[in-house]
């Protein structure tokens, strides 16, 4: 009929790459750009699928993030913003890695029955394109569009050149009925800052203001574009964006979130004219962010204040503000409402016993976006972050519920109480802070507007407390899979022997805390190892990797 054909003829028009083998993994299919049309193509029949089999917009994303710019990479935004559900994945493994156009329609097929999808032409699916800023990007939307229409009754709306969580957000926002342009995007961001900004005491905001510029990488990518697009928003906040892409600058390359993080040093276009000046990196996508401090006598090193120190600022200001809910007579039911924080075995030691001082549940999950924000969801307020800089703050339906409530009740021109400005402060954080997927501009906002609530320097905030001194490795071996872990990582059963012999190790040192995983995105075995000196963790991370070897 014409739904096979359709299928048959527009597939044989991508054949994949000999001898490659690709998997979904945590961030989706990355490859060099030159082998990916077929996948990008077969993804886009997935995404029509997905849409059909959930009545929603679904959500294609191109970008290969922090990675450099002659690789790229696909991956799917489910309707409610999040990750592709698990439960897909194999059915996208087995998609493109299908020998031929018939293997992928004999594949289609079965999905399509098992899954019970109706492709009768009638339903109607969705699927929303994004791309970053890389030069492949264009022909691979391309490949994706032609994906998505191979299924009848699909539509591809391309929504151009975007920021992951822009992406993540529109297909969010479609799906519950709201405007979802680009603009729509901005104003929300601007006018929640705005709103936190008018909510600041008068008395604490003195400091805040005498010093208050940031100065933010770009990556030479896609974030520093659309930061300065949002920045003209902002009248009170002043941001200077280096390494926007314009320059001749080269995406990810000595630049970025991931390249700051991982190296501790300074990026291009930042030196020491920039000593003491608060300063902020996001990557190649926009999805992860750090902020870092030039020290006086830097010679191109940098402190770092990683997601571990940005979930650190967001549990201590949302904890004030429930306290103020909880404090204010008026609200009965609210001591209920649940803050919860989730790390992985990567956060700092270091800020996990800070967060436990001020009393909040911490919880770890493995690496991996999917994992942390399925996890956060469970809360009312949930805050995730990897030491990497990606997170965000989830809150839940009956939580918002509750706060529109409370905030409806006090816009009558009366006095605000304490609560009530808690509850608006909550409320406005809540439209600020993307509720899709981590996002490095509305991060990126929310700590600036707290360091104003807060009346601190970026200084001040980093000594929140001192992050133990770690070291990352990683191990090439024969096959990195032979590595078994469970408890969020931070056990290996197996090979056998292994953890036995990491707990000898460990336990030879101070505050000694080790953990070996595969990765999910190399074929590598990556090592942690924290310690209470730099040397320490140096040689609990080596002799680690010898065990790994
Ligand atoms: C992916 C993950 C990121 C994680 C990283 C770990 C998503 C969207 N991204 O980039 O969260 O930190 O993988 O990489 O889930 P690794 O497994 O190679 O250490
Ligand atoms: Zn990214």
């Amino acid at each position: 009929d014409e739904q096979q054909y359709l299928l048959l003829n527009a597939s044989s028009r991508f054949s994949p790459p000999q001898g490659v083998k690709l998997s979904y993994g945590t961030a989706g299919f990355r490859a060099d750009a030159s082998l990916l049309p077929s996948t990008v193509y077969r993804v886009g029949i997935l995404a029509a699928l997905r849409s059909l089999k959930t009545g929603s917009v679904i959500g294609l994303m191109i970008t290969a993030s922090h990675n450099k710019v002659s690789d790229n990479g696909v991956k799917i935004a489910d309707p409610n913003g999040g990750m592709l559900s698990q439960h897909w994945e194999p059915f996208a493994d087995a998609l493109v890695n299908a020998p031929s156009p018939q293997h992928l329609l004999l594949l289609i097929n079965e999905f399509v029955a098992k899954e019970g999808i109706l492709m009768d032409g009638v339903c109607q699916a969705e699927v929303l394109l994004g791309r970053d800023t890389r030069p492949s990007g264009d022909a691979l939307v391309d490949a994706a569009r032609q994906g998505v229409t191979s299924i009848v009754g699909a539509v591809a709306t391309d929504m151009g050149i975007l920021t992951t969580p822009q992406l993540h957000w529109m297909v969010r926002a479609r799906n519950k009925g709201i405007q979802a342009s680009e603009q729509d995007y901005f104003e929300q961001l601007s006018s929640s800052f705005r709103c936190l900004e008018d909510l600041i005491p008068a008395e604490k905001s003195k400091f805040g203001r005498m010093n208050d510029k940031v100065v933010v990488d770009g990556s030479n990518g896609v974030g520093g574009l659309k930061l300065k697009d949002l920045g003209r928003l902002l009248n009170s906040l002043v941001i200077e964006v280096r390494n926007s892409g314009e320059d001749g600058g080269v995406l990810n390359d000595e630049v970025g979130a991931d390249y700051v993080q991982k190296e501790k040093v300074v990026p291009h276009c930042f030196g020491s004219k920039d000593a003491g000046i608060r300063c902020a990196s996001l990557d190649g996508d926009a999805d992860r962010f750090v902020y870092f401090i030039v020290p006086s006598e830097s010679n191109g090193r940098i402190d770092l204040v990683d997601g571990d120190k940005i979930l650190s600022l967001f549990a201590l200001f949302i904890r004030e503000q429930m306290s103020f809910l909880n404090e204010n007579e008026g609200i009965k039911d609210c001591h209920q409402a649940r803050l919860g924080v989730v790390q992985t075995a990567y956060a700092n030691g270091a800020s996990t016993n800070y967060l436990r001082q001020l009393g909040l549940e911490v919880n770890f999950t493995p690496t991996g976006v999917k994992y942390l924000h399925e996890k956060a969801a469970e809360f009312d307020i949930g805050i995730y972050f990897e030491a990497n800089g990606h997170g965000t703050v989830l809150f839940s339906e009956s939580f918002i519920r509750w706060l529109e409530a409370r905030t409806k009740e006090i816009s009558s021109g009366s006095k605000v109480s304490e609560g009530g400005k808690a509850a608006l402060r909550l409320l406005a954080v809540s439209k600020l802070i993307n509720q899709a997927v981590g996002d490095a501009l509305s991060g990126l906002l929310l700590v600036e507007v707290i360091l104003q609530y807060m009346g601190w320097s970026i200084h001040r905030w980093n000594e929140l407390y001192h992050d133990l001194p770690s070291r990352q490795l990683k191990v090439k071996v024969a096959d990195r899979n032979a590595v078994h872990t469970a408890n969020a990582e931070t056990v290996a059963v197996s090979p056998p022997g292994l953890q036995e012999a990491i707990n000898a190790e460990t336990g030879k040192y101070h505050q000694g805390r080790c953990f070996v995983r595969p990765s999910g995105t190399e074929d590598v075995v990556r090592v942690y190892a924290e310690a209470s000196t730099q040397e320490a963790a140096d040689t609990l991370a080596n002799s680690v990797a010898k065990l790994v070897d």
